[in-house]
């Protein structure tokens, strides 16, 4: 076990007496005698090691606490990454000099802010904050990188039993691993701590870690679609969501997912009462998606509802009360919402006929459930935030039934393995990342800059726990302040880390360039992601598509930065063909990425890229020479594609040096020296595509 010189201790009131266990690996103690109300497992299994804490208590007792201090060496160059409280919290590697802060509470801004309920959004109200650079904190899993192949993970197998709290201060060089158990019963028999540790590369130690949490790899498929949010907001109506299912049904746009998202409803929480905007009724839009190809989606935020709903106000005995009685809230947005309190039954019989209905009725086959951490802000009915939250997830699975989940603002561990996708990211905003919020506001904020580094950061999630929804990329150029430079690096890593990509905008209202760009996305493949590294928001990535290399470097700064090839990359740069020679200095502007293919040394005949895809020649299957029966040429060459090609293109081949002249689909192609050191072999460039 990576994690040495620990020691834990557990606190319970016992009647009127509060009392101490301490653990380590040679046992449990109390004043130095040992104690077999608690006992320690330490196994070693494939990859890793298991530590379980189990205790049986003559009579139930009221357990306080539960920790386990531990040192660790950090050295410079060290990341730490200490997975964020929900699905938004701003969650990837954390060097030592990266401070985490909640909402400010400068007393100036207190009355501007107080509607807001930022707190709300995360863990702010119950983790005190070190507000230090190099101190950091997060929940169920974590690890430190302290190499490039070199990764000490820790991962909760258990959370509810309560919520796992891990902290790192990279500079006093301290662990510590808690347990929340706030709101628990009194405990008797059972397994209080169950945690996996783990060392090796960052794939093993979680492939390691999902197979020890027996989870299996979800059904879904890498999918692509549209959502109504980003464009819209809530200023949807039926109008607006059949146009756009005609713009992408009449140009026979291959995305799977069409999904509404809030504004149907009159308000949050009357799901079945729905705005006059949607005159012929949800059932009717469900079906012309149905119609048009595509699996409808619909938005739902069934745990809370806010203040001007009719629920609210005619249900406040559905809501979850504090301990002073008082009702809670999740935070501000629409008027204002409340959390609804799952142990009722009125509760679950209501939540059972508005999935009833929009599955069964409506017939929408997708569900968007958002805002899910409202069900367990507040610890009640003797049960943790932890065993809360994982209920609920057991609840929506089980009224959701076979139909799809895209979970969202949800504690992630209670998600894996319960829900087709996740958002794993904060939602992307119509600009990089506005100055005033970044300041003041949330880790949960819209943010175009904190859904990119959750993308990256929380990739190992993607196809183990369930798929990755990084959330949306867009292209348009209207109702926007991205520019150019920023939509590339968001459609970009969006498409290489994530596997849910939607997008919200009207593609009717696209330019050439801009449709061109969008259609690039198809045919959407498969990548494995090799290593990744980053210094200051300055990405570089490995990956493979279909056993093809691929380099990716996303400037994600507000500065000008060099980097130099490792090897060989051909590159498309606006669109021009362009080759980086290996160790050469190569200037990425402010938020610019660019993407290269590695030549295959060993491969005569090889596509180096293409036009049309936003991942260079990847829309290129197979490749051969067969023998020219026409031009008396020396050779013909013969290509297939993957499935989708959506729109014409140039595609850039290697061929054999000897090679000055070729025939494709009865055209001649001459050929160029490449002009690469190293690289033997001609240059070929032929048009593709109708
Ligand atoms: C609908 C939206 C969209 C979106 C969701 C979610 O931290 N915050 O204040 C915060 C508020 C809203 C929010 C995310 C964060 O958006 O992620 O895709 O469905 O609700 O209301």
């Amino acid at each position: 076990m990576w994690m040495t010189q620990w020691q834990g201790t557990v606190e319970y009131q016992d009647g009127y007496q509060q009392k101490q266990i301490q653990f380590d690996e040679h046992g449990c103690r109390t004043d130095g005698k040992a104690e077999n109300q608690l006992r320690l497992e330490l196994k070693t299994v494939s990859g890793g090691s298991i530590l379980r804490l189990l205790c049986a208590f003559e009579r139930p007792v009221q357990l306080t606490s539960l920790r386990i201090d531990a040192g660790y060496k950090f050295v410079g160059g060290n990341t730490v990454f200490l997975n964020g409280y929900q699905s938004w919290t701003d969650s990837r590697e954390f060097d030592a000099r990266t401070v985490l802060s909640p909402p400010s509470s400068s007393p100036l801004l207190r009355k501007k802010l107080a509607p807001h309920r930022l707190n709300r959004y995360g863990d702010y109200d119950f983790v005190q904050y070190a507000k230090k650079s190099g101190r950091f904190h997060g929940w169920s899993y974590g690890y430190i990188r302290s190499s490039e192949k070199n990764f000490c993970l820790v991962g909760s197998l258990d959370e509810r039993s309560g919520f796992t709290l891990l902290k790192a201060d990279m500079y006093s060089g301290r662990l510590s691993i808690e347990k929340d158990l706030a709101g628990s019963a009194a405990a008797g028999e059972g397994c209080l701590l169950s945690l996996f540790f783990a060392e090796a590369d960052y794939d093993t130690v979680f492939d390691c870690y999902f197979r020890e949490l027996n989870i299996q790899p979800p059904a879904a498929k890498p999918t692509t679609g549209w959502t109504s949010w980003y464009n819209y907001y809530q200023n949807i109506s039926e109008k607006i969501i059949l146009k756009n299912l005609d713009a992408f049904a009449s140009r026979k746009i291959p995305i799977e997912v069409f999904q509404i998202d809030d504004g149907f409803q009159t308000a949050v929480g009357d799901w079945l009462s729905i705005q006059d905007k949607f005159p012929s009724g949800m059932g009717h839009i469900a079906r012309r998606i149905s119609e048009a190809g595509y699996t409808p989606g619909l938005w739902l935020a069934p745990f809370v509802c806010e203040t001007k709903s009719r629920l609210f106000s005619e249900h406040k005995d559905w809501i979850v009360r504090d301990g002073d009685g008082q009702l809670v809230d999740a935070g501000g947005n629409w008027s204002g919402f409340y959390c609804l309190n799952l142990e009722l039954p009125a509760v679950r019989d209501y939540l059972r006929t508005v999935f009833r209905t929009v599955l069964d009725d409506w017939g929408f086959k997708l569900v968007k459930l958002d805002f899910l951490y409202a069900a367990c802000i507040q610890p009640h009915s003797g049960k943790t935030r932890g065993q809360l939250m994982c209920e609920a997830m057991d609840f929506l699975r089980e009224i959701v039934g076979d139909k799809k989940i895209l979970g969202c603002g949800v504690p992630l561990w209670p998600a894996f393995g319960k829900v087709e996708y996740c958002r794993i990211g904060t939602d992307v905003d119509l600009q990089w990342d506005n100055k005033l919020y970044r300041m003041v506001a949330h880790r949960e904020r819209p943010s175009t800059a904190n859904s990119i580094g959750n993308a990256i950061g929380r990739r190992h999630l993607d196809k183990r726990a369930f798929i990755n929804d990084p959330d949306v990329f867009l292209l348009r150029h209207d109702n926007i302040k991205l520019n150019a430079v920023q939509k590339r690096t968001l459609f970009a890593v969006n498409a290489l880390f994530g596997n849910l990509l939607f997008t919200s905008d009207d593609l009717e209202l696209y330019s050439d360039s801009e449709y061109r760009q969008y259609l690039g996305l198809f045919p959407f493949l498969q990548k494995r992601i090799g290593q990744v590294d980053c210094v200051k928001d300055f990405y570089k990535a490995d990956f493979e598509i279909a056993g093809a290399r691929y380099r990716l470097f996303a400037n994600c700064s507000y500065e000008r930065r060099f980097f130099s090839a490792p090897e060989p990359l051909f590159c498309l740069r606006d669109g021009k063909p362009l080759w980086l020679p290996s160790g050469q200095a190569v200037i990425l502007n402010p938020y610019e990425t660019l993407i290269g293919r590695c030549d295959a040394a060993a491969q005569e005949l090889w596509p180096l890229g293409s036009t049309s895809s936003l991942f260079p020649a990847s829309e290129a299957s197979s490749w051969q020479w067969l023998p020219s029966e026409q031009t008396g040429q020396s050779a013909r060459l013969e290509l297939e594609w993957q499935q989708p090609v959506l729109q014409k293109g140039i595609l850039y081949l290697k061929v054999p040096a000897g090679v000055k002249q070729f025939e494709y689909n009865g055209t001649v192609i001459y050929t160029s020296p490449v002009p690469v050191a190293g690289i033997s072999g001609q240059l070929a460039a032929l048009e593709f595509g109708s």
